[in-house]
């Protein structure tokens, strides 16, 4: 395919039409901030891009990965691109709410039911009606990766049925959302930035956290804590986001390079999320956590407590905003 490109273009250029040169492209070194570890699938998704980058651009365009936070948390990384002063971060969408509350949509509790949900609402109409809001607060979505399914650890106890949420102190996302919905299920929730959960339960000053198998396992939270309640509460993306004020400063090719390569790196980051994690859920296992499931009737529980959160949260989000998202999922799923 590769080859078949490189030989078009060249026909292309021996019968005169132009074709991309590299002249195009500046030398750059882009940064791209990331709250995980280099281990996560992310790892893999950006090294995929970067790849393709450089590949398409003569090696003129170089992305350069910042792993565990070095270059700050979500928001602070986010607020940097915002004003110009870093190219790109790969950050979860909830941390971003007060910067445009209809990223609060996916933050709606047991919102998809698997993968293929997500996928399809993220890549169609839906995830570009988010994308087409971001440039006017100061920032360009180049694709949706995946964090994943959240569950819920802590040192407590096992969480088996709605009750034994009660009186947990449990670390959420600075999101308002998932704070009603954690203290909605009773437990005493406290918002934090990513890189704060994992000193915060080594001393004990928060007895859990929730967040997807393969993030859990590569943060380590193994180490500080002991029981895995697989409850898949949210569903949470990634957004591939670049500075507005940079991006508006690169060439036509350099901004096609870099959405092509950022889907490129989508689809190699979801896949590899996906394969690891069961292998992830394995590791967690072999590393000493205790794992359950919640029967059917106790899930059905706890989604039944957290119904109201929709109602209230409708007008934070916005009111359209929610409404496609539910029309979206009903045509998904062919029930409306
Ligand atoms: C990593 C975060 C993290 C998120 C959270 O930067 O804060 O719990 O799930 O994965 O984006």
């Amino acid at each position: 395919m590769r080859m078949l490109t490189t030989f078009a273009l060249a026909a292309a250029a021996a019968l005169g039409f132009s074709a991309p040169s590299h002249a195009q492209f500046e030398n750059r070194t882009i940064r791209v901030s990331n709250g995980v570890n280099q281990e996560h699938p992310v790892g893999n998704g950006v090294a995929k891009m970067a790849a393709c980058a450089a590949e398409r651009s003569g090696n003129r365009m170089r992305l350069q990965g910042f792993w565990g936070g070095a270059l700050g948390g979500d928001l602070q990384a986010t607020q940097a691109l915002r004003s110009g002063t870093q190219e790109m971060v790969i950050t979860s969408s909830s941390p971003l709410v007060g910067i445009l509350p209809d990223l609060g949509v996916f933050d709606l509790p047991f919102l998809f039911a698997n993968e293929r949900e997500a996928d399809q609402i993220l890549d169609g109409d839906f995830g570009k009606y988010i994308a087409d809001k971001l440039p006017a607060v100061g920032l360009v979505n180049l694709a949706y990766w995946e964090n994943g399914f959240r569950n819920l650890t802590n040192s407590r106890r096992p969480v088996a049925r709605l009750e034994d949420f009660q009186g947990l102190r449990v670390r959420v996302m600075q999101n308002n959302i998932f704070l009603d919905t954690f203290r909605t299920v009773g437990t005493n929730a406290i918002p934090m930035a990513f890189q704060e959960v994992f000193p915060a339960l080594e001393t004990r000053a928060i007895d859990g956290q929730e967040n997807p198998f393969v993030t859990i396992d590569t943060s380590k939270f193994h180490e500080v804590q002991r029981f895995l309640s697989v409850t898949r509460h949210a569903y949470t993306p990634f957004l591939v986001l670049y500075s507005k004020a940079l991006w508006d400063r690169l060439s036509a090719q350099e901004q096609q390079v870099l959405s092509a390569c950022a889907i490129e790196g989508r689809d190699e980051q979801r896949k590899v999320s996906r394969e690891l994690n069961d292998r992830s859920l394995a590791n967690l296992r072999r590393n000493g956590m205790q794992v359950n499931e919640p029967a059917p009737a106790e899930m059905a529980r706890m989604r039944e407590a957290v119904k109201p959160v929709y109602e209230r949260s409708a007008a934070t989000i916005g009111k359209e905003t929610v409404d496609r998202m539910m029309a979206s999922l009903a045509r998904i799923r062919g029930t409306n």
